[in-house]
């Protein structure tokens, strides 16, 4: 049994490594295991492309060693034609002896048919190993495939007595450059940054990713009226930028006003953007946004840092309650890690 936690853990290690690359699919890792030694490795690469399984499968030098090998796989192998053949059936026709898996995949396309076609093989196959420490990992697709809305990271920073920026909307140097490094880091982990009117006009924040090495995400941006100006740098069409508005629909390169109904919801935002497969956003502010979403109980994830000035008084940060995950130092500035549940 110990044996299984430690190459599914190799596995999900590997699924890793497609962080930032493979959404809206899952990260997924697989490792190939005859007579106790791993023969091959996989993981799903980029979107599109191969599969975990496919790509270790590939790895196996001796294919008659597979009818002797364990598969380790994070997820439980696919079960539908889609860019590439079904996974389950690959692993029947190569005949091999024992499939291991961490969840069970969600996705209504594979849903236990993945388990079901091996085992009517008469391949065993086991499943639930480090289940959880796999849904965390995708966190962002099962709660896009569950939920059928985005997974949404919430951030802000404030100053030790509970403010995100002055009265007059100040709200530059708060934290400091280290976690706003971390912030870099994490604009590339998600699909879209998402923020409301008052923090484009005040911040005029490129929401790009310049401190870290990764993808710019897409950018979005709620303003209603349309009030903003257009030469804000988020409207700079050097990247995939939505406006949500209530007064028209039209199409540039790289920038698209989403027209709603006047009377929209924070959850008819989060429709458009499942629709369009953005499995996860980041809301950097401000809090009439962070707000909102606050309240309409549609966050998953909060990250909040508290940095070391005091604005006496302000616009006051937004609260949450929550489950508390973690509190860590960023040198100096508090970070502290919410999960919703
Ligand atoms: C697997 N192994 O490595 C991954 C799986 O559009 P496709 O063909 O790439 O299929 C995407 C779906 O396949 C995705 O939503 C998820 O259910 C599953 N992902 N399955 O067997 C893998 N990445
Ligand atoms: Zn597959």
């Amino acid at each position: 049994m110990e044996k299984h936690y430690f190459y599914m853990r190799r596995a999900m290690d590997l699924a890793q490594l497609g962080m930032g690359s493979v959404s809206p699919n899952p990260m997924v890792g697989c490792v190939i295991v005859c007579e106790d030694q791993i023969i091959a490795e996989g993981y799903h690469e980029y979107y599109g492309g191969p599969h975990a399984e496919p790509n270790a499968i590939a790895k196996v030098d001796d294919p008659e060693l597979l009818n002797k090998s364990t598969v380790y796989v994070t997820l439980e192998p696919c079960a539908h034609f889609g860019k590439t053949p079904p996974c389950a059936n690959l692993l029947v026709d190569k005949g091999v002896k024992k499939v291991v898996i961490g969840a069970v995949d969600t996705n209504p396309l594979v849903g236990g048919k993945g388990i079901a076609i091996m085992r009517n093989a008469g391949i065993e196959v086991i499943h639930g190993i480090l289940e959880a420490d796999v849904h965390q990992q995708n966190r962002r697709f099962f709660t896009f495939m569950e939920q059928n809305r985005p997974y949404i990271t919430l951030k802000w920073a404030q100053s030790i007595d509970g403010f995100v920026a002055r009265e007059n909307f100040d709200s530059k140097w708060i934290s400091n450059q280290y976690s706003r490094q971390l912030v870099h880091r994490w604009r590339t982990e998600e699909d879209a940054i998402m923020v409301g009117t008052n923090t484009a006009r005040y911040d005029n924040p490129k929401l790009n990713v310049r401190d870290w090495d990764g993808k710019n995400p897409i950018r979005i941006v709620v303003d209603r009226m349309l009030q903003l100006d257009r030469s804000l740098a988020l409207f700079d069409q050097q990247q995939p930028t939505i406006c949500f508005n209530i007064v028209e629909e039209a199409v540039f390169e790289n920038l698209e006003y989403v027209k709603l109904d006047p009377d929209f919801q924070i959850a008819d935002i989060f429709k458009v953007l499942y629709e369009r497969k953005i499995q996860s956003v980041l809301i950097e502010g401000g809090t009439f946004l962070l707000n909102k979403i606050i309240e309409a109980e549609l966050w998953d994830e909060a990250r909040v840092f508290t940095g070391q000035v005091h604005f006496n008084k302000g616009i006051p940060a937004p609260r949450i309650i929550g489950v508390r995950k973690d509190r860590l130092d960023v040198m100096g500035d508090a970070l502290e890690l919410w999960m919703r549940k």
